[in-house]
């Protein structure tokens, strides 16, 4: 009932409580309480004696009715898990998505205000104030496990073509799962999964965007590295819209992906690429390869020339 409400709250300037109280068969006193309801969750409402509700701004909260009011997605996000705090999305989808829980279809996603406990690479840490977007879409691809960096490159396709859409941002892809603005870190990609030998059994991809946050916020030794969008436009932007749009977007590739259109999406990568023609040195782990990254393969590997000239394919590491 406190969704339908809304709706009419959205659509009407104002909407007494009798009126209400008729449409859902319920007392004054029933309406004025889901009233209550919106207004806990930061929906401001006012009440006229003659006129009825009238909602005057709706919180920048990322609320499963907030994002899915106007997206236009057939099914990514169009089930949302909400949680105003958490340790890690992540986490919570892996959790979801295995062993497939009863109404966990494929584009789920898991949404959060903060984490407590945000997750990056190998055990990094992945800091996650109030104002980002945290998010984790749950996937079920009939795909080989050789598709994962695919994923991942096509995740970072559709995360700049969405910050171009909503703010006209141009962003830039840092291999392989870095969104750069102004050569600061703006966006991470976490995509884990389980697997057989030959097919996928679930994929969680996690996507974290600095917003509306201040780069200060952040440890001391790493807020150099970091920016937000906020900061970069001198202004907020609605994470709602951006959510909704970074949704559309990834659909969009994603259904791609599944198509084997990888060619194409990996041309736009190239567009967006920050990482070739450079030198660049990565760390593979145990050790660390200098060379030129010369290209991206079609199974989305990087492919580094040494300073030998030797040639090898690199499927994950990180650029330092
Ligand atoms: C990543 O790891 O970039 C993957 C980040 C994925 C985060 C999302 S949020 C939703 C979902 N739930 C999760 O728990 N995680 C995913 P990596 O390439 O390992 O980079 C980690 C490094 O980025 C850290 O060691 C820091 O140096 C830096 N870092 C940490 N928090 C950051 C932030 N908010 N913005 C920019 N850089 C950050």
């Amino acid at each position: 009932m406190t969704k339908e409400i809304l709706k009419y709250l959205k659509e009407q300037e104002y909407i007494s409580g009798e009126i209400l109280a008729k449409k859902f068969g319920v007392s004054r006193v029933a309406i004025w309480k889901q009233i209550q309801r919106l207004k806990n969750t930061g929906y401001k409402i006012i009440a006229d004696r003659n006129l009825g509700y009238c909602l005057i701004s709706r919180p920048d909260l990322l609320l499963p009715q907030e994002i899915k009011n106007g997206l236009s997605t057939v099914y990514i996000g169009q089930k949302i898990f909400y949680f105003p705090e958490l340790e890690s999305t992540n986490i919570i989808a892996k959790v979801k998505a295995s062993p497939r829980a009863e109404g966990i279809n494929e584009g789920t996603i898991i949404i959060a205000e903060r984490q407590s406990a945000g997750k990056g690479r190998l055990g990094r840490r992945w800091f996650s104030p109030l104002g980002g977007i945290w998010l984790s879409i749950i996937l079920y691809p009939q795909l080989s496990p050789s598709y994962i960096p695919r994923i991942t490159l096509m995740t970072a396709v559709a995360i700049v073509k969405a910050m171009e859409r909503c703010a006209q941002i141009k962003a830039q892809i840092k291999w392989p799962n870095d969104i750069l603005i102004n050569e600061k870190k703006v966006c991470g990609i976490l995509t884990e999964m389980s697997a057989e030998l030959d097919m996928i059994n679930w994929v969680v991809v996690g996507i974290g965007i600095n917003v509306n946050v201040d780069h200060r916020e952040f440890p001391e030794d790493i807020q150099e590295k970091i920016i937000s969008l906020q900061e970069f436009l001198g202004k907020e932007i609605s994470r709602v819209r951006l959510a909704q749009i970074l949704l559309e977007e990834f659909e969009k590739y994603y259904e791609r992906l599944k198509r084997r259109e990888f060619s194409s999406i990996l041309k736009e990568w190239k567009l967006y690429s920050h990482t070739l023609r450079r030198k660049i040195k990565i760390n593979m782990g145990e050790k660390i390869i200098t060379g030129e990254a010369i290209d991206i393969n079609e199974e989305g590997a990087l492919i580094l020339k040494k300073e030998d000239g030797e040639l090898l394919e690199i499927i994950s590491g990180t650029i330092i």
